[in-house]
Parts: C-alpha cells; structure tokens; sequence
C-alpha cells in the first residue's frame, strides 16, 4: 500500500460534477503538481477553489477537498477534486494524475484500504457496498446497519460469550481439587453454551431474513398454457408486461418483472406455459421453465378453475411439491370446472384482482414482520456460511455436555467457533479472500 491510488468516485457520465479521489502518502504533493496553489497551505477537511493546471492550461475549475490521515476514509491523505460532470473532464484530470505518480485504484481499494488500515472491519466493509447496492428503502436499512457497526457488535457480544466459555473451563482446568469449584464451572459452562447456541441460532433465522431484503424473493409462474399466468404477472406489475392471448404457447422466453411488497422485492418471473409440444421454439421456452422451478425461492403454480384438472397439472403439482409453493386457482370469474380439490390454494380472477395472492405471499414470508424487524442481519453467503459451521459446532458442545465428555475437551469447539466468528469479522482473514471479496466492489469505492 506504498502507492496513491486514483479513481473516479461518480457515476461515469454526464453530469453537474464529478468526484476524482486520490489516497496515498503522496496524494497531496501529485495533486500539487497539477494544482494552482499549493494544498499543504490548506487546513485539513477543507474544500477549496482553484484550477486544474497543465502545461500552462487551464483544464478545469475545480473544488478540492483535504483531508489529512490518520482521520481519513482510508486512514490515509485523500485528496477529492471535484471537476465539472463528464467524460472528457473527468477522464484528462485522471491522467494527468497518473502521469505525476498516482497508480489506477483497483475496484473497492479505498474500501480495502479502510479495512487493511483497521479503520473498519469487514462486515463493515461488506456493508457499504451494500449500501451502494440497496434496491429498497428496507435494504438500505438493513446495510447502514451494518456500516454503523450493529451488526459488527452483535457478532462480537456472542464471540465475548466464548470467551467467557473459556475463561471458566479455564478455572475449571486449574482448580480441579475444589469439588464446588468443579460443580460451579460446569453450570456456569452449559449456561453459556446454551446462551452461544441460542444466539448463534437467533442470528441464523434473521440471516433468513436477512437474504431476502438483500435479494428479494426469486417468484417463478408456472401452469399449464392458457390457464392465466401471463395475466397474472401483468396485474401483479400493473402493466402490460407480458403479451396475453387466448392462443396458448404465446409465452416462450421468459418475462420477468418485480414489485416491492412490505419494503421487500418479489421478482416474477413469467414462464412458457409446460406441455408436450413438437415446436421447437416453444419446447426450448418448457424447458426453461422447467429448469426455473429449482432456482425459485417461490412457485406460483396456476390451475384454470374452467378446465378439469389434467395428467399434466399433477405432473406440475409432483415437479414442484418440494418447492415453497401457493397453488393459485385463476379463473375463477368463469364457471368450476377443475374437478380437483387443495386444501390450501388462493382463488382469483387475473381480470378482476391478485390481492389475495400478494396476501398469501406477505403471510408466507411473513413479509410485515420482516419490515418491522431491527434489520441487524447477515445477509451475504460469506457470512452466511460461516455462521453456519458456528451453529454446528455449538450444537455439538451441547451434546458434548449432554453427555458428560470432560470439559477441557470442549475448548477446542469453543475455539473453532470463535474462530468462525472472527473470520466473519475479518479479525482473521486470508488474503486471497480479501482480493476476491473487494474485486466485486464498484471502482472508486
Ligand atoms: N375469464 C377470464 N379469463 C382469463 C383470466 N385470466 C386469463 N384469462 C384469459 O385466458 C387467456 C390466456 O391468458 P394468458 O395470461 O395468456 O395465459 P398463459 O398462457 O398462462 O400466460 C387470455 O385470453 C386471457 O384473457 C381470468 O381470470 N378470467
Ligand atoms: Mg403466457
């Protein structure tokens, strides 16, 4: 980290202005160098006016921020010059900067640095592009959340709980000739073994949450053709979305679209309609949604209420029986024909209204509760996981105590979990991890 990187902060485009930061140790005397005064004579955390200067040229009249380290975004010097918008502007200050000695800042280097420094940790670090990345207002609550610390902070309540684990198998270890002691440590050890597992479940059954307001809920229609999927999607979007016709096989690629139900995002997905057909355009559309039904996070399956229930309506009732499902019956404005009954299925009419369908989807997800959650969740696979060998290995320090295996054998467990934990944290990392992780952040963060 010897070098000073330079990226372009803002979206690349047109624009009122851009945001050009530069960190390093030499980010003040690079800046300098194309720079009409002299940026040591300004004061920390200041903005300032003058000129971007090239071989005696004004190239732009700029805004240009100091901040000196340690108090930096990346506990480094940073230098942010604001430019007039645009692609020209921008693109010639950027290389004036690596011609005078910046390098190009990878994508999420800044943030990298931030968390390489120590100034944040890297579910912190996650976060913020999180943050970046929040769809919906209930995402970027949950995000800011993490870029706060909560989330940090919770994960280290429960890794104090293991040390604490520790400290009193310790003492057990140490005084074994006191039977009391003995008796004592080893209540004070399940009570906090109970206490880690409960809390290390609590926070998996949020993570649960926790995915689906970063992701949304993947929702696939399925049916056979002609039973109404394509109307549904259209008044689930309010829109005309998806071509309806009464010819079947009108659907062949996929049509998707999503709305926001409770702060949460439910992308639909529109699908061929599934029968034996000898075209091949439609038979490439089945086959997609076939394959559809085992990414989904939700199967819409829709039968017709005017047609008797056919060999393929149970084949698609068998195909997605492991699924989380809602049977919808469409059609029903028109008179009963299907001649098969659910024990729990939404009825509507795709012309009429599909409130009782998003109904039943918020009561599935139990979307509100989510909404009015304290959104301090893991949401990433990462972290996700990681939490997830945790759980494991607390379980077995359950069982371990269930059945009286001596205590000082439990310190390992103990250990691997507070090792998890740290890793989720980033208290240990591995490099490689850390390069894969940032790459994925946008350039300039
Ligand atoms: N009466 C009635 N007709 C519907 C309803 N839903 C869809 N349709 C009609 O059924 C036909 C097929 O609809 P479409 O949405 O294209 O079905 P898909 O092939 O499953 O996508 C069209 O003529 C629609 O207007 C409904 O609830 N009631
Ligand atoms: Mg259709």
């Amino acid at each position: 980290m010897d070098n000073t990187i330079v990226a372009i902060s803002t979206a690349l485009g047109v624009g009122a202005i851009s945001i050009i930061r530069v960190s390093g140790k030499d980010a003040l005397d690079i800046v300098n160098k194309i720079f009409d005064k002299d940026l040591h004579e300004f004061k920390a955390n200041t903005i300032n006016y003058g000129h971007i200067i090239n071989e005696g040229k004004v190239i732009d009249e700029v805004l240009v921020s100091v901040f000196l380290a340690p108090k930096t975004y990346t506990k480094e010097d940073i230098v942010e010059i604001n430019s007039h918008g645009g692609i020209a502007v921008t693109n010639k200050i950027v290389e004036l900067l690596l011609e005078n000695g910046c390098t190009q800042a990878e994508p999420g280097e800044f943030t990298k640095r931030a968390f390489l420094n120590g100034r944040i940790d890297l579910l912190e670090a996650e976060s913020v592009m999180d943050l970046i990345e929040a769809k919906t207002d209930t995402a970027r609550r949950m995000a800011i959340n993490g870029v706060d610390g909560k989330l940090s902070k919770k994960i280290n309540a429960i890794r104090d709980l293991g040390l604490d684990l520790i400290s009193n198998i310790e003492v057990n270890i140490d005084y074994p000739e006191y039977e009391d002691i003995e008796v004592m440590t080893i209540d004070k050890v399940r009570d906090f073994s109970e206490k880690l597992n409960t809390s290390i479940d609590e926070l998996l059954k949020d993570s649960e949450s926790g995915k689906l307001i970063k992701e949304g809920i993947d929702t696939v229609i399925i049916g056979r053709p002609n039973v109404g999927k394509s109307s549904i999607l259209n008044k689930l979007l309010n829109e005309d979305k998806a071509i309806v016709t009464d010819i079947p096989g009108t659907t062949r690629d996929v049509v998707e679209g999503s709305i926001r139900l409770n702060g949460i995002l439910i992308n639909f997905l529109d699908t061929a309609g599934i029968r034996e057909t000898d075209n091949k355009v439609e038979k490439i559309g089945v086959d997609k949604s076939l394959s559809l039904i085992d990414q989904a996070d939700l199967v819409l399956l829709v039968f017709n209420n005017n047609e008797k229930f056919t060999k393929e309506d149970e084949e698609l009732l068998e195909k997605t029986k492991n699924k989380k499902r809602i049977i919808v019956i469409n059609k029903m404005d028109l008179d009963t024909k299907i001649d098969k009954e659910f024990e729990d299925s939404v009825k509507i009419s795709a012309n009429e209204d599909v409130d009782p369908l998003l109904k039943k989807i918020n009561d599935l997800f139990e979307l509100d509760k989510i909404n009015n959650g304290d959104m301090t969740y893991l949401s990433n696979i990462r972290t996700i996981n990681l939490l997830k060998q945790a759980k494991k290995i607390s379980k077995e320090l359950i069982t371990s105590l269930d059945n009286d295996l001596p205590i000082d054998m439990l310190e390992i467990d103990i250990r691997n979990i507070l090792d998890l934990l740290g890793e989720i944290t980033g208290q240990k990392y591995d490099n490689e991890l850390i390069d894969r992780l940032f790459k994925n952040f946008c350039l300039g963060k």
